[in-house]
């Protein structure tokens, strides 16, 4: 059975929309939010999201801005706060009726339907039940299990970018001091290739622009991104753009609503009018084809140089902050138009038009996220748009830089707390001089080696702190049978998922407080900190009265535990950690660079924002300056009678958790088992739109995988390409199909086939 959504299918399809937000969004965020919440709790809510004393809106990580308009939330940051805020409970009788096995065969959709997690809950060895836990109880059994592993890299400790500061900081000074760097995450799955293509050129990993940046740029790019659904306040600020005179062009394999034009909500005029056309170009590239554009526009950056030359590249800043300019342009010239026009599935002339686009800006921003970053060559890619940007100095400078748009609210805040399997000598020597114990050196398992170690046994202890790992990871089948054969499964969730019906011998739920619960601890009311995808630190401060009064926050977790775990071994103050997290700011700022007086700072209204050294012109490479790379041409060629699937979010689920089975932009209504397939190939493959078919994925190793019944949809998605949702075809995905260098699963790379199903007659 489908454990994804509801196995019903009354698809419905209407013409893709041609603008996002507007009316119709607002209503939709109100009716999930009352189906949810009573009228007063909505507002509440809603009224506090993202503003200075309220708490940070967990829906993504584009940054607030200065002005934060009261109401600024978008259509999807209202749903998912109301997801959390819902006044619906999972009692233990939920448990006592429902078997674990009985859980297992519940969509995914239905499992985060059933509201808040109330209390610690067990499952023992053998049993197919949870049952309740006390507190006491469950952190004991933790610390029993994990000091009994024959090694501490036996253990290994998953979050999502859900974790506030504090928690993260905690998470990984427990995890170290326990012995080991096993800290996978949610962003090996998501902006690893960014870290590591920025990493090794700018010497950063992180974005270098500011909204300021955004609204004063000549040219923005926004490359293998859905803003409309995923980062919809990020319109605002292209609106905002275009009205300073720049331009937006958009490069996606699917002509997304949000790219096209922008209605906004929080204006008069975006509600009534028309609207923005946000792009002024729209590149419908073939999947993977990105890498192939970047280069040619490098290519004729140099030509156009050679032709008029000190008129086009910024040779002061190639002299003076860039090394291997020279290999580097020797190497871009070898790329051909016709190799370029194939990867791409692009005419000429759209590459020439954007082109002279190119030519025309001095302050150029390339802003992207998934289409780029789960490629086989994400990395190559992203290092080609560093290539294009230095070639014409737009970095350090207003207006230019590089934006890699963050998916998690702290997920870029995780990374800089040190949740990474690899973070650097300098930060574990800084921990070591603040703590007094050496932290283990030895990098630890990110998540893909995190399955593949669960699945031979050398891992056998998961702890999973926010996030759904089962779902979120590649090979389903493989990343469930790899977490059934761990000894112990603990999950700090604020609701039901499927991470909690796939469990180790023994398992555990351990409920906690969400981004919008009150958090009042011995020395009372606490607030967290967040650091968004602009490197802006700022407070986040809940309102809320708690689901349950059985709920801890993670914090208070985390402490626990770890105080149960290491016992009276190390001179870390745990207690005092839990009762006041301004003790734990104290120490980050004593261990974390750029955090001097973190507690003052945050505490100004809307915090502060960390430097990046790449705006002062410090590259914080071995060389001490930013590095062109020689790139490999490469794309993705999928066999005849195959195409390459992405598999993406729809309008209407949050990550693994689908709110409803609609994806209104696109003109899919009720149901998520679609494939969406250019009109062209569809005929071309031989069927039909609405024609029922499995999708099976083909690997290198011969083995084949399939997810079975999907709707052909025929869609104006660039020729050679398919569309489905996650993480109903993570199953597709191998293990092993994983970007270079990052690790990435290539979730938007798969090479499949469309089989016709055989219950479809037609
Ligand atoms: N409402 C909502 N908001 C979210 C999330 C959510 O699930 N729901 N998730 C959050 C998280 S963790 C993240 S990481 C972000 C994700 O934000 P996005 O990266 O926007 O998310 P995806 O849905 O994966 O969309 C990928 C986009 O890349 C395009 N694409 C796919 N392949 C290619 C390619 O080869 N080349 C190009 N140029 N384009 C391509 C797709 O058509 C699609 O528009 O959103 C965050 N915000
Ligand atoms: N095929 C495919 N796979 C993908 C992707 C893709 O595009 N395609 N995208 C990848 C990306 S970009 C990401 S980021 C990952 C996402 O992977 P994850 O971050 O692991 O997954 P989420 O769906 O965000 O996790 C949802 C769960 O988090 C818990 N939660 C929510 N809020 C809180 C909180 O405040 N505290 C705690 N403790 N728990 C909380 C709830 O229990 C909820 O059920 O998936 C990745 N997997
Ligand atoms: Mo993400």
């Amino acid at each position: 059975m489908d454990i994804t959504t509801d196995p019903d299918d009354h698809l419905k399809v209407t013409p893709p929309k041609s603008y996002a937000a507007g009316v119709p969004a607002v209503v939709h965020a109100l009716e999930y939010s009352l189906s949810q919440n009573s009228v007063r709790r909505t507002a509440l809510t809603l009224l506090n999201i993202n503003q200075v004393k309220g708490f940070d809106c967990p829906g993504c990580a584009w940054p607030e801005g200065k002005h934060r308009p009261k109401n600024e939330y978008c259509e999807n940051g209202a749903k998912h706060i109301n997801d959390e805020a819902t006044t619906k409970r999972v009692t233990e009788e939920l448990f006592a009726e429902n078997s674990i096995t009985e859980l297992d065969g519940k969509s995914d959709w239905w499992l985060n339907q059933q509201g808040r997690l109330t209390a610690p809950m067990v499952k023992r060895p053998g049993a197919d039940h949870y049952e309740r836990i006390e507190w006491d109880e469950a952190f004991d059994l933790i610390a029993g299990e994990l000091n009994a592993l024959g090694s501490p890299d036996e253990a290994m400790f998953y979050t999502s970018g859900r974790l506030n500061n504090e928690a993260a900081f905690l998470l990984q000074l427990f995890s170290r001091a326990y012995g080991t760097n096993n800290l996978p995450d949610c962003s090996n799955m998501c902006h690893e290739s960014s870290g590591s293509a920025l990493g090794e050129t700018l010497g950063i990993g992180k974005g270098s622009v500011s909204l300021d940046d955004i609204y004063e740029s000549d040219l923005i790019f926004v490359v293998g991104q859905n803003p409309g659904t995923n980062h919809p306040r990020m319109l605002s600020a292209l609106e905002e753009t275009k009205r300073n005179g720049g331009k937006i062009v958009a490069v996606n394999t699917l002509p997304e609503a949000g790219l096209i034009r922008f209605k906004n909500p929080q204006k008069a005029r975006g509600v009534i009018g028309r609207g923005t056309t946000i792009a002024d170009q729209f590149v419908l590239i073939r999947p993977g084809g990105d890498l192939a554009l970047f280069q040619m526009l490098n290519r004729l950056l140099l030509e156009a140089e050679d032709a008029a030359p000190g008129t086009v590249l910024d040779h002061e800043f190639i002299r003076r902050h860039t090394t291997g300019f020279e290999a580097f342009s020797e190497h871009a010239r070898t790329v051909s138009w016709d190799d370029v026009l194939l990867a791409t599935g692009l005419a000429r002339t759209e590459i020439e038009e954007l082109f002279a686009r190119v030519l025309e800006s001095n302050k150029t921003i390339v802003c992207w996220a998934m289409g780029l970053t789960q490629q086989k060559h994400g990395v190559p890619t992203i290092r080609e748009v560093v290539n294009f940007l230095l070639l014409r100095g737009n970095l350090g400078k207003p207006g230019a830089g590089v934006c890699p748009v963050r998916g998690h609210s702290n997920v870029q805040g995780d990374r800089t707390m040190g949740i990474w399997e690899q973070m650097p000598q300098s930060f574990l020597d800084a921990l070591e001089a603040e703590f007094g114990f050496a932290p283990p050196t030895r990098h630890g398992y990110d998540s893909v080696d995190g399955v593949r170690a669960m699945r031979d046994g050398a891992a056998s202890v998961f702890i999973g702190v926010a996030g759904n790992f089962v779902r979120a990871m590649s090979d389903s089948d493989v990343t469930e049978a790899a977490l059934r054969n761990c000894r112990l499964t603990v999950q700090i969730s604020t609701k039901l998922n499927r991470s909690h019906t796939v469990c180790g011998e023994t398992a555990l739920i351990l409920p906690t407080l969400g981004r919008s619960d009150r958090d009042i601890q011995a020395t009372g009311e606490q607030f967290v900190t967040v650091e968004d995808s602009m490197s802006e630190v700022h407070s986040s401060r809940g309102r809320l009265e708690p689901a349950s009064p059985h709920l801890l926050s993670e914090v208070a977790i985390l402490a626990q535990l770890a105080r149960r775990t290491l016992g009276d071994g190390f001179d870390i103050p745990w207690e005092e950690f839990e009762a006041d997290y301004g003790t734990i700011r104290d120490r980050i700022a004593r261990v974390v660079p750029d955090f001097e007086n973190f507690n003052e700072r945050v505490a100004q209204p809307g915090g502060f924002r960390l430097p990046n050294p790449v705006n002062e012109h410090v590259y914080p490479t071995p060389s001490g300056k930013a590095v062109f790379s020689c790139n490999e041409f490469t794309w993705l060629e999928a066999p005849p009678g195959h195409l390459v699937l992405q598999s993406l979010r729809s309008h209407d689920q949050w990550n693994t958790i689908p709110y409803a089975m609609n994806d209104r932009y696109r003109g899919i209504h009720d149901a998520r088992r679609v494939v969406m397939v250019n009109p062209d190939d569809v005929a071309g493959l031989g069927l039909v739109d609405g024609q029922l078919v499995d999708l099976v994925s083909v690997w290198r190793d011969g083995t084949e995988r399939r997810a079975p019944a999907f709707r052909v949809v025929a869609y104006p998605a660039s020729r050679g390409s398919a569309a489905a949702y996650y993480p109903e075809t993570n199953v597709l995905v191998p293990l092993d199909s994983v970007a270079d260098v990052s690790n990435t699963p290539t979730s938007k790379g798969i090479i499949v086939r469309l089989e016709p199903a055989p219950a479809s007659a037609g």
